[in-house]
């Protein structure tokens, strides 16, 4: 993450000589403008700086729910990695714990409004995303009354690839505009790894250390779609400050300059009818949920998870492989399987376990896939099949190549009687050859009781 990145990261006492010396980036952005905060002040769009809140080592807003009230506490929303505890451990979450952080509320050209305070950080964490979501002292119509401001609202949707948006660094008094160019499964940085990250167009925004915490609004909408954290500064591989693109079948990619945000439309999983951070909220994506990533079975379907919006949740296999990728099309929702798509030599698989009910009338699977090669030619060179296990029995129900693809999402339906009674694993295997790839895309899985 940066701080960009090195600013929040090594809060405290590096952090501002790490400010003064964090590299090329800082230095070639600034270098021909001797008073950056100025300078752009000037060009930003109408929303400007706007509700958002300077930090001492990073940049922070004011931020509501959609269904946030005005008699509730106000909200701050920075990153993990600017926590004033230091760096969170991957996998470290933080929820209800005491705070006395302030910041400066600022206006849409860059002037204070006032001072915020926090007494709570409602929620923390530096894993899956790169949030700290702040409770303020004041009510949000409190503080509109004392200073003005509006919250900005959280969107409660997954960001749209192409979305024009602008970075407002409240700490660096400036903006950056440009559009999403995509998602990233997977991004790795260090200890830490992040989950369908915002990649932004390049260049355009390449965010700077300091801008860390800043939120990501949609041009369109003034939403906050996504929480700016990290940018590439040296072109190195995985480690901090250079973070890595991780592809489905676990090789990584590096462009150096490349900034990336995460998700906050994940908040909105995951609220009590107090509008609190609830990780026990069915459906909630927020790391740490505890049973929350584990819808119950959609009406009479007996997987878990069954579209994928909920990402590895109740399947086992290739990391990656379940994505929010919009290079392939979710039959529903944004998430789906995605096995293949490499054009390299490949094996891919995912599998969950379920209990067909002796009692069951009529068991069946059913899922919704679509295909789609760079082959040419009747020769089956990639290939996904289809399979029950159970006991030491593999049966394969189905099998597709690159031979004869759809890019039409199809429905297909498979009896399961012979499984009354049984614990069956229903499994997606897939084989790439070693060039021209073929892709799998299954969604909207089903295996009923009838
Ligand atoms: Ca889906
Ligand atoms: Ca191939």
């Amino acid at each position: 993450m940066t701080t960009h990145r090195p600013l929040a990261r090594l809060a405290g006492v590096l952090a501002l000589g790490l400010l003064s010396t964090a590299g090329p980036s800082v230095a070639a952005a600034h270098a021909a403008d001797p008073t950056p905060g100025q300078r752009t002040v000037a060009a930003l769009a109408a929303a400007g700086l706007d509700s958002t809140i300077a930090l001492n080592n990073c940049s922070a807003s004011l931020v509501r729910f959609p269904t946030s009230q005005d008699s509730d506490r106000a909200m701050m929303l920075t990153n993990g990695h600017c926590y004033e505890g230091g760096f969170l451990s991957a996998g470290q979450v933080l929820t209800n714990k005491s705070s006395t952080r302030s910041g400066t509320l600022l206006d849409a050209s860059g002037s204070s409004r006032g001072t915020v305070k926090a007494d709570q950080v409602m929620y923390a964490t530096m894993t899956g995303t790169d949030v700290t979501l702040y409770r303020l002292t004041d009510t949000f119509a409190a503080i509109r009354t004392r200073t003005g401001a509006n919250a900005l609202t959280v969107s409660d949707q997954h960001p749209v690839d192409k979305t024009a948006m602008t970075i407002p660094s409240s700490y660096w008094k400036t903006t950056y505009s440009c559009s999403i160019n995509g998602f990233v499964p997977q991004l790795r940085e260090g200890e830490w790894t992040w989950k369908d990250s915002i990649r932004y167009n390049f260049p355009g925004c390449q965010t700077i250390h300091g801008t860390s915490g800043s939120p990501i609004v949609d041009n369109a909408t003034l939403k906050v779609i996504g929480i700016n954290n990290t940018g590439n500064d040296d072109g190195a591989m995985c480690t901090e400050n250079n973070p890595c693109e991780v592809n489905a079948d676990g090789t990584t990619t590096v462009q150096k300059g490349q900034s990336y945000g995460q998700q906050t439309y994940w908040f909105t999983t995951c609220l009590s009818s107090t509008r609190a951070i609830d990780l026990t909220v069915p459906g909630c994506l927020l790391t740490g949920a505890s049973g929350g990533t584990t819808p119950p079975p959609t009406g009479s379907n007996l997987l878990t998870n069954p579209g994928f919006e909920s990402g590895q949740t109740g399947w086992t296999g290739t990391s990656g492989a379940i994505t929010s990728s919009t290079s392939r099309p979710a039959h529903s929702g944004t998430w789906k399987l995605w096995l293949g798509g490499n054009g390299s030599t490949s094996t891919e698989n995912e599998s969950q376990t379920v209990s067909i009910p002796a009692t069951a009338s009529a068991p069946k699977l059913s899922y919704w896939i679509r295909t789609d090669t760079a082959e040419t030619g009747s020769t089956a060179y990639d290939t996904m099949k289809v399979q029950v296990v159970s006991g030491t029995t593999t049966s394969t129900l189905a099998t597709y190549s690159n031979v004869g693809t759809s890019s039409t999402y199809a429905q297909k339906t498979f009896d399961l009687s012979a499984y009354k009674g049984k614990s069956i694993t229903l499994k997606f295997l897939m084989n790439e050859d070693s060039s021209l790839q073929t892709s799998f895309v299954v969604d909207d899985t089903a295996v009923t009781a009838g």
